[in-house]
């Protein structure tokens, strides 16, 4: 993505350093960032949530260079970067911390910003958890090229497809039974990008939107992004797209797949954090059944 959001040489005078009276003594520090994200949905519905605030990130930062003295400017610009990483939309960031007054026993030039400065430059790198659904058509060649498309995604790396599970269907008008499975991988893009890419390939296998839970050819759904053992899962609710599927829990045509494509899998609940082969025990499995064999990767 090469859209950017940039900050040039937020200015902040605060004391820190390796030798002693720069933990006294406060100098002058600036601090550039360039944040790369996909400003597009952005730009086309002028709402900030679909972007990252340039304030926000702006006092953050000054937040973090205020902090009591640290040694180096690399763990401020190692804390800057991790605070812009946690915000949804952010894909990659670049954080320069300049020491332009650093007591190096050497004359700096003093026109323009010279001296001392470390640059780090930071992916987003988040697990991502994506469930398949078709029950209309040859659902097993229809989930097969879903998967290679996933695949195609770019910044999108899948790690785990789950077996296929023959399954009821559940809510929604009398219809065929579903085929389902689960892909994980991990992702670089905002939530709402990744959104509109399954959008695509869904449409692509000719999915069409009547009837809610109505029978479909494909349908892919988000269930999590993030990992809410570290919370640092993504918790939001929008009227595009709500993190975690807020059904995904009572779900077994999702929670049974996902269970085989990791073993170790966690699901947010509420407040709690629960394994997914607790909530598969607790619950409901009658309706699902073992599919046919494939091999999508
Ligand atoms: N998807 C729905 C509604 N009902 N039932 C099953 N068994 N599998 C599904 O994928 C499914 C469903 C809405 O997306
Ligand atoms: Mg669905
Ligand atoms: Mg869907």
């Amino acid at each position: 993505m090469t859209d950017k959001i940039t900050i040039t040489q937020l200015a902040v005078t605060t004391p820190h350093g390796v030798l002693a009276h720069e933990k006294r003594e406060p100098q002058r520090f600036f601090v550039d960032i360039v944040i790369e994200c996909d400003l597009s949905s952005a730009g086309t519905s002028d709402d900030l949530g679909q972007t990252i605030s340039y304030a926000d990130v702006a006092q953050d930062a000054e937040r973090i260079m205020l902090q009591p003295p640290v040694d180096l400017i690399e763990s401020l610009a190692e804390q800057i970067a991790a605070s812009v990483l946690a915000r949804p939309a952010a894909e990659a960031v670049e954080v320069t911390v300049h020491k332009p007054d650093a007591p190096a026993g050497v004359d700096f030039s003093s026109i323009g910003l010279t001296g001392p400065a470390v640059t780090v430059r930071r992916e987003q790198h988040r697990p991502v958890v994506i469930a398949l659904g078709a029950n209309l058509g040859n659902r097993v060649r229809t989930l097969e090229s879903a998967v290679r498309s996933l695949g195609r995604i770019e910044g999108l790396a899948l790690t785990e497809v789950s077996g296929l599970f023959e399954t009821d269907p559940v809510g929604g008008p009398a219809q065929p039974d579903y085929l389902n499975a689960v892909a994980v991988g991990t992702t670089r893009l905002a939530p709402w990008t990744l959104l509109d890419r399954l959008h695509e390939i869904e449409a692509g296998r000719g999915r069409t939107r009547e009837i809610r839970w109505g029978a479909r050819t494909l349908d892919l759904d988000l269930i999590q992004i993030g990992d809410p053992d570290a919370d640092t899962d993504l918790r939001f609710g929008s009227e595009k797209l709500t993190l975690p599927h807020p059904r995904a829990a009572e779900r077994a045509f999702v929670l049974a797949p996902w269970l085989d494509a990791d073993q170790r899998a966690h699901l947010r609940v509420g407040r709690k954090v629960v394994p997914v082969a607790e909530l598969l025990r607790s619950g409901d499995a009658s309706g699902i059944h073992v599919g046919p064999q494939w091999r999508p990767l």
